[in-house]
């Protein structure tokens, strides 16, 4: 067993990578009633069937918790589609669903029925991923009886994938097992029983694992799967040096797979998609260029090169840890580094991801490769690993997967490659003074032998994005970076021609070949006719423009090639029109090559005026956006109130709850989340002199103490340090005396293995008074109701136990804003406390539109110790950390942003330890402005009523 140094560390940071028993329990027998007959999703050592079509799996990562807005579920599910995705894995996750035991939630924001409707919609299959334990940077807060409450958990969310499995004509194709869970014997009973709770549910579909790195955990044996999977994070998640690459690429999962001698396609459950990053951290736009698509380029394509045929990218949209969602090790943001950003976004690795699944799902001859390493190029520093395709036990095409031998290298290197085909042995490119070029951080798969739709192509030293038959002729488009050399050949019946449209090409014929050569500059139309054989329109485009082309199926054997647009999400032919559905972020001139009956092309259902082209394709332009007005809340008043009450020794805590002194921690009376209040009370004496405090939050926590009602001090956190223990001097009274603590949690910590750190308290440990020994009665408040949350819509997750959050401040609607004080921002709020802001704004976007938008929140001395909870609607979106970082712009979903009326923003500051006396300032930012046939309805968000014990 070798665990990659790189994983070892991601490992060390979760919290240790083996064996974790203890989430197993008991061995406990549940009978197993059905077979292992998984239906219409098949598989063998190459890759997965469905319906008995082979099939890549390209699949990628998307937790529809992290966007409460199912209308842009569609967005993300289209988004990924237009790239070529197949499938979306998913995890779900059990505290978002569950506010106490026996309590299951699967309504608005949480109707995963409705996830399922829209992937089927979209054509997108689903990985299912319900842990019980998923990971994932979420929060989580489980506990005895644990075989009770997963088996609980799973008959709540069963019945859901049972009706949505492939079998039952829904989209649900595979169902992971636990996650990254180690190899146990009690480990092992573990999985067989949640497999035959699956089953016994009426799940039919095959079972996978995600291997934490290459542990050989549960391929065979008791408790093992259908499809065995492992994870890889190649280039780790410290994000603060973006461009150091390892040496070398991890190149040994063919090894690795081969070694387990199952008859299962090579799979990655988990491939870095992107990364996290921890409070304080360089922020996503770091996370983005550490794994950008460069990194997509050579860390993918060794995928392939190592065999595989089914890998999830994690995350291929991250979005937003809202309210408690988020684990201690992340902040609010969860983008990721992500394919497609936070705010929704096309990424430059979108476009790479999109060239890569597009060739992949159009050439199906790489889903059944061996491995022939015998191709040398002339240049010591590449490498060429050859896959060639067998069927039948015949060989057909050739993919050679050609990169530098020192993955991190910043060099360019020229060279030559041998193929070896059925017509023979080549050493390309063929034409003198032309080499085929790898810049560093580059990686090319070069096709050869292969049939496309109509023509046979000897090979293409450009890398092939798709083809089709378009009409009655063919279409294909090849691209390479800007400048580099080209040299396309096709095999022929008869004579043939090629004319260029846009640019030079040189072109070589005998009576069974047309070799082309080029350099690749813009786009470049190609024409090549020879008699008896349908058209070939060969584009031949460099990498800036091959990213602008998309192929979107119009039926199972016809793509249509669309060049220009920001995104098309797909296409359809009805009789002579053809539909295009997409977003363009300006005006935009597209060119489409469609089959010749099409008399007419919509966009967004939109009449477009088309002009035909020389070569047959037609070209129109397309409006751009408008713009959208959005208020400026740095102008505008808002409310304001002080909001720490429970710091006065006179405040009535008589409906808190009693803490045990040998047990402070807030999870066991029923508090999981955020901001929790303590309130401890003595007699004193001149004796005190101090309180020493024990407390815990996780990574980037904090808290504040008040002593008789005067600021004490506290912890501002950082990203390193989950508790802190520390003494307060005390000028005690001899009588009464109160201390208030307010502590800011940020998660349960995440369990890598038999630690139980998941379980690790919350709030306070241990109080004791210095130069007393006389014991403190405590009583504690978190969020109202605990367990028994009064805000059913937005979930167990949204709130906390700030006197602001009790009585319902962050609500649209509360009236008694109306008493408070009118301020601008910042607003300087005098002795450190609680403070809350309210304010009302109205949005009216123009139709047809996309505008990301985002609070974003700024203050100029980021020494100051202070928390800023952000509230749209009565939603939690964000948690800012004015001394930590790095998040300081929020992502706030349109359906949560009500883009059509009245919104109300709430502001909570939280003061810390050196505490702020100042809020910041707050206004909306935009991400981008796009058109779009998207719309979105807003979730219901209620308005304030009264709440027990407040008015
Ligand atoms: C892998 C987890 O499976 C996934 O849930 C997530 O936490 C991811 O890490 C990091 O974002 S665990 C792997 C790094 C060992």
């Amino acid at each position: 067993m070798s665990i990659d140094p790189s994983i070892a560390a991601a490992v060390a940071l979760l919290g240790g990578a083996n064996a974790a028993v203890d989430r197993g329990l008991s061995a406990r027998s549940i009978p197993a009633t059905s077979s292992n007959d998984t239906g219409p999703v098949t598989w063998d050592k190459y890759s997965l069937m469905i319906n008995g079509q082979r099939t890549f799996l390209f699949c990628g990562e998307f937790h529809y918790y992290r966007l409460p807005s199912p209308d842009l579920w569609r967005d993300v599910l289209e988004k990924m589609k237009a790239a070529n995705y197949n499938a979306a894995s998913v995890y779900f996750n059990w505290d978002y669903h569950s506010a106490k035991q026996g309590v299951y939630d699967f309504q608005g924001v949480r109707d995963i029925q409705k996830l399922f409707d829209i992937a089927k919609e979209v054509g997108i299959y689903i990985v299912t991923r319900p842990g019980p334990y998923i990971n994932a940077e979420d929060d989580s807060t489980t506990d005895q009886g644990y075989t009770d409450a997963w088996m609980e958990w799973l008959s709540a969310v069963d019945p859901y994938f049972v009706k949505n499995q492939i079998t039952q004509g829904g989209q649900i194709i595979l169902n992971q097992i636990e996650n990254e869970f180690g190899l146990s014997k009690d480990g092992r009973i573990y999985m067989q029983n949640l497999e035959y709770k699956f089953r016994d549910d009426g799940l039919k579909i095959p079972f996978t694992f995600n291997d934490v790195s290459q542990t050989r955990a549960y391929y065979e044996g008791v408790g093992s799967v259908d499809i065995y999977g492992q994870d890889s994070y190649p280039l780790g998640f410290d994000c603060s040096h973006p461009t150091v690459w390892p040496k070398s690429v991890q190149t040994n999962y063919r090894n690795y797979y081969n070694s387990l001698n199952i008859s299962e396609p090579h799979y990655i459950p988990e491939f870095q998609g992107g990364s996290f990053d921890p409070w304080g951290g360089p922020g996503y736009a770091a996370c983005g260029e550490l794994t950008n698509e460069r990194f997509a380029k050579v860390y993918y394509k060794n995928n392939y090169a190592q065999g595989l045929t089914m890998q999830s990218l994690y995350m291929s949209y991250g979005g937003t840890s809202w309210g408690a969602l988020a684990a201690p090790v992340v902040y609010t943001s969860y983008d990721y580094g992500a394919p497609i950003s936070e705010g929704r976004l096309l990424t430059p690795k979108y476009n790479e991801i999109k060239l890569q699944a597009t060739f992949l799902h159009t050439a199906t001859p790489i889903l059944t490769t061996e491995y022939v390493n015998r191709s040398v190029p002339d240049n010591t520093n590449i490498v060429d690993s050859v896959l060639q395709s067998v069927q039948n036990g015949m060989p057909t095409a050739q993919f050679h997967v050609l990169r530098q031998v020192q993955t991190s290298s910043i060099t360019k290197q020229d060279f030559h490659v041998n193929i070896n085909i059925t017509e023979g042995e080549y050493t390309l490119p063929q034409k003198a003074g032309t080499y085929v070029t790898l810049n560093g951080r580059d990686s090319k798969i070069l096709t050869a032998g292969y049939d496309m739709s109509s023509h046979r192509l000897l090979y293409s030293t450009s890398e092939l994005f798709s083809h089709s038959n378009v009409g009655s002729r063919e279409v294909a488009m090849v691209y390479a970076y800007p400048g580099e050399y080209g040299e396309t050949t096709l095999a022929i019946k008869s004579k043939a021609t090629a004319k260029a449209y846009s640019g030079q090409i040189s072109s070589n014929t005998s009576s069974s070949a047309i070799q082309i050569n080029y350099q690749h500059s813009g786009v470049n139309p190609i024409v090549i006719s020879s008699h008896g054989s349908p058209d070939l329109l060969l584009y031949v485009a460099d990498y800036t423009e091959a990213v602008k082309f998309w192929a979107p199926e119009i039926n199972n054997n016809t793509r249509v090639f669309v060049y220009g647009p920001y995104l098309v999400r797909d296409a359809t032919l009805t009789g002579s029109t053809l539909y295009l559905r997409g977003d363009v972020n300006g005006t935009t001139q597209i060119e489409v090559a469609a089959p010749e009956n099409v008399r007419q092309i919509r966009w967004n259902n939109q009449r477009v005026q088309a002009k035909q082209t020389k070569y047959g394709t037609w070209t129109a332009t397309l409006g751009g956006p408008s713009s959208m007005s959005i208020p400026d809340l740095s102008k505008q008043q808002w409310k304001f109130s002080p909001a720490s009450p429970e710091t006065s020794p006179n405040f009535d805590d008589s409906q808190w709850t009693v803490a045990s002194n040998n047990a402070l921690g807030a999870d066991k009376y029923g508090y999981h989340v955020n901001s929790l209040w303590y309130r401890g009370e003595f007699a004193g004496g001149s004796n005190v002199t101090g309180i020493t405090l024990e407390t815990q939050g996780g990574t980037g926590y904090g808290y504040a103490v008040w002593i008789n009602g005067n600021f004490s001090g506290g912890f501002s956190g950082n990203s390193s340090v989950g508790s802190d223990t520390r003494t307060f001097a005390i000028s005690s009274n001899s009588g009464k005396n109160v201390v208030s603590v307010l502590v800011f949690t940020v998660g349960h910590d995440e369990e890598g293995g038999t630690s139980d750190s998941f379980k690790h308290y919350r709030g306070l440990g241990n109080a004791t008074l210095v130069g007393s020994s006389e014991t403190i009665t405590w009583k504690i408040q978190g969020n109202l109701g605990g367990e028994d949350i009064l805000d059913t819509i937005r979930g167990p997750l949204n709130e906390g136990g700030l006197y602001g959050e009790r009585a319902g401040w962050h609500l649209p609607g509360y009236p008694g804003d109306a008493n408070w004080t009118s301020v601008s921002l910042p607003h300087q709020f005098g002795t450190p406390q609680v403070a809350w802001y309210r304010t009302n704004f109205t949005l009216n976007a123009p139709s047809g539109m996309d505008v990301p938008l985002g609070v974003q929140v700024t203050d100029s001395d980021r020494s100051t110790m202070y928390r800023a909870l952000l509230f749209i609607n009565g939603w939690q979106f964000g948690r800012y950390a004015n001394n930590l970082g790095p998040q300081t712009l929020f992502y706030v979903p349109e359906g949560i942003l009500n883009y059509h009326g009245q919104n109300t923003m709430a502001v909570a500051v939280i003061p810390l330890e050196k505490a702020a006396v100042k809020s910041p300032q707050i206004t909306l930012k935009s991400y981008g402005t796009f058109t779009t046939d998207l719309t979105v309805t807003s979730v219901n968000s209620p308005a304030w009523s009264p709440r027990p014990g407040y008015q």
